[in-house]
């Protein structure tokens, strides 16, 4: 009999990622280097390196694209099994335009693709079948209304059938209305178990407090344990029970921030979900901790790689650098 048991279920748009080859500016680089990207895939690829099961749910065109979307994610480890192919719209991609200083810039090509195209009506139950826990974030409500109500119903959905549920706001400012993405992001929160949110993000949702205040103010709406990224000065995490806070780890090369935050959410579930049944009594102190300083050092990897995903560390590695074993490497 086929094992059904996945440990994470994620929904989201996967597409394809064009980068320049010598990230140079988008205007004037000729050669381009093709990869995947998509936050939930992103965080799906990270938790299958950290040993865990992984299934992808998503629309894809019947394109080439989408192939490569599907044979990216099952070399990774990751259940493509319940992909849904789209015969007429295509998958989507973007292009990250790497800047002299800051954060890369991205050009989505992403309207009317196949992913954009899910409603609630396509919602299946079988998505969350033999999970344990399901991932979302605010990027696929971004992609319309239709969207939005789905990621809604699947995170119902799972609730009802007792999954553990992490949604990460992943505000991306290009998709959607300010109004629209407040809104629709703080209706979801009600929906969650481990509510992720950046600093930013946080005064985005809820205005200027202070940071023990906004930790106060997601668990007033539901989740029983709340992340915050705190970027350069690592994280904190709150529970009805403690406030805890990570320090970060040293980022020597910065080269590419995008997929920092889901490598975060990849290190942060990989320890929250061996602790799955004591979240909603509030999780303790020592595991809070360990799951922060674990997402912290995910987040400080991502960066010192190009790629959306590629920087991801396998569970040997992380033992490696936060335990000292030491690795043969020639
Ligand atoms: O978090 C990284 C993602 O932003 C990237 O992989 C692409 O999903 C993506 C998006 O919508 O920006």
């Amino acid at each position: 009999m086929q094992d059904n048991r996945v440990d994470v279920v994620t929904l989201g748009e996967s597409m394809i990622l064009f980068q320049s080859y010598n990230q140079g500016a988008l205007q004037y680089e000729p050669l381009f280097t093709k990869s995947l990207a998509g936050a939930e895939s992103n965080v799906a690829i990270g938790l299958s390196r950290l040993g865990k099961k992984t299934r992808w749910v998503g629309r894809l065109g019947s394109d080439p694209f989408g192939d490569l979307v599907l044979t990216t994610l099952s070399g990774q480890g990751v259940d493509v099994s319940h992909a849904v192919r789209d015969n007429e719209a295509p998958t989507a991609v973007y292009f990250k335009d790497f800047k002299r200083y800051g954060d890369p810039a991205v050009y989505y090509y992403r309207k009317g693709s196949a992913a954009s195209r899910l409603s609630p009506e396509m919602v299946d139950e079988a998505w969350l079948e033999g999970a344990g826990h399901l991932h979302v974030t605010g990027i696929t409500p971004a992609l319309g209304d239709h969207t939005a109500a789905a990621t809604r119903k699947l995170m119902e959905s799972a609730r009802e059938k007792g999954l553990t549920v992490s949604f990460d706001p992943n505000l991306r400012r290009k998709l959607w209305s300010e109004e629209t993405a407040r809104e629709t992001l703080l209706s979801l929160i009600p929906l969650c178990d481990i509510f992720m949110p950046g600093d930013e993000e946080a005064e985005f949702l809820l205005g200027k407090l202070e940071i023990e205040a906004y930790g106060e103010a997601f668990l007033n709406m539901g989740p029983k344990l709340v992340a915050m990224k705190l970027g350069a000065e690592g994280s904190i995490g709150f529970t009805e029970k403690a406030s805890v806070r990570a320090e970060p780890f040293a980022v020597d090369r910065l080269i590419d921030t995008v997929g920092a935050g889901d490598a975060f959410a990849s290190g942060l579930l990989s320890v929250l979900l061996d602790h799955r049944e004591e979240i909603s009594g509030g999780l303790g102190e020592e595991a809070l901790h360990e799951a922060l300083h674990r997402a912290n050092l995910l987040g400080s990897m991502a960066t010192q790689f190009k790629g959306d995903w590629e920087g991801l560390p396998t569970l040997a590695e992380v033992r490696g650098i936060l335990d000292g074993e030491k690795s043969v490497t020639r």
